[in-house]
């Protein structure tokens, strides 16, 4: 038996799946999600998106990626800006409303969350949550430090996010607690690298309050949704597989971010999951808060 030279990739398992020349489109991926993949981009049906009576008109649902928006809406307008006044509508992906032709034209990437500014002139869209921060941090003089080693920190962080968490949630996430079979493989390497990423933030967190230095800005506010709550136990039921407990300094900046009460009202905003009576599936008004789902259709029914 010869050895093979070391750049040669090692032979299949007689079982294994052998990829064909060309990838084709040709049954559903199984999974949580099978029902809304699929290989091309663009509109699937006509449908113009609501438009409210506030300034930013906010199509999203209460995933880790919606919530940053929605906290950063409820910071700005607990620090007193009252042109950051936004509806927020609901967009359900598991039914396809992302596919429509006026969210396709808001977000030609059609994902959550997509923003449309109407506080000048023209209407202005917005995709991607990390370009939503910057560009409502950017006009409000809040959350983003103006200049200097601070402005490339904080963008330093926020740009981490986006890069890290698909590593989470489509990596780890979705072989852990989505896939229609467990393949250790799959969840040994994302489960690695989600746990290098838990200690980046441990490492950073160990030394400074917040991610950018000692004030709490839209880097903070775009990783909290996501790590805050793996740290928590929140996500995919992941806590003790991951011992999450482990990281000492990602529970304690967890925990001060939580308690905002900007946080606990963006974290329920377009939300469908979980306790009703922490689901405020679209928002309108500030009052909003205070009638929360449940009520609602207990009051609608009666
Ligand atoms: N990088 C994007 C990710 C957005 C994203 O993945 N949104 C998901 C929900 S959390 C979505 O809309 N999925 C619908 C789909 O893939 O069809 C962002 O940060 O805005």
């Amino acid at each position: 038996m010869t050895t093979p030279p070391d750049n040669d990739p090692p032979a299949p398992v007689s079982s294994e799946y052998v990829p064909p020349k060309v990838w084709t489109w040709t049954k559903a991926s199984g999974g949580r999600f099978a029902a809304i993949n699929r290989p091309i981009a663009g509109a699937t049906h006509d449908k113009e998106l609501p438009v409210g009576r506030h300034p930013f008109q906010l199509y999203s649902l209460g995933t880790p990626n919606g919530q940053k928006v929605t906290i950063m809406f409820e910071e700005l307008l607990a620090l007193g800006h009252a042109g950051a006044e936004y509806d927020a509508w609901l967009i359900r992906i598991g039914e396809g409303d992302q596919f429509g032709s006026g969210f396709v034209a808001a977000n030609p990437n059609s994902k959550i969350p997509a923003l449309v500014d109407r506080s000048g002139p023209s209407p202005v869209r917005v995709f991607e949550s990390g370009a939503i921060l910057l560009h409502l941090a950017e006009k409000f003089g809040a959350f983003v430090p103006k200049d200097g080693p601070a402005r490339a920190e904080c963008l330093s962080w926020l740009f981490w996010q986006m890069g890290s968490a698909p590593y989470l949630g489509g990596g780890f996430g979705h072989f852990y607690a989505y896939a229609p079979h467990k393949i250790e493989y799959a969840i040994d390497r994302f489960a690695m690298e989600t746990k290098r990423q838990l200690d980046v933030l441990d490492r950073r967190l160990s030394e400074s309050p917040y991610l950018a230095g000692p004030d709490y800005t839209i880097a903070d506010i775009a990783v909290w949704p996501w790590y805050g709550g793996l740290a928590k136990g929140l996500l995919y039921g992941a806590g003790e597989f991951l011992a999450v407990h482990e990281y000492r300094n990602v529970q304690r900046w967890a925990d001060t971010i939580g308690a905002r009460p900007a946080v606990k009202r963006g974290r329920i905003v377009n939300r469908l999951q979980g306790d009703p009576k922490s689901q405020l599936r679209e928002r309108h008004e500030a009052s909003d808060f205070e009638l929360r789902t449940e009520d609602k259709l207990e009051a609608k029914s009666a």
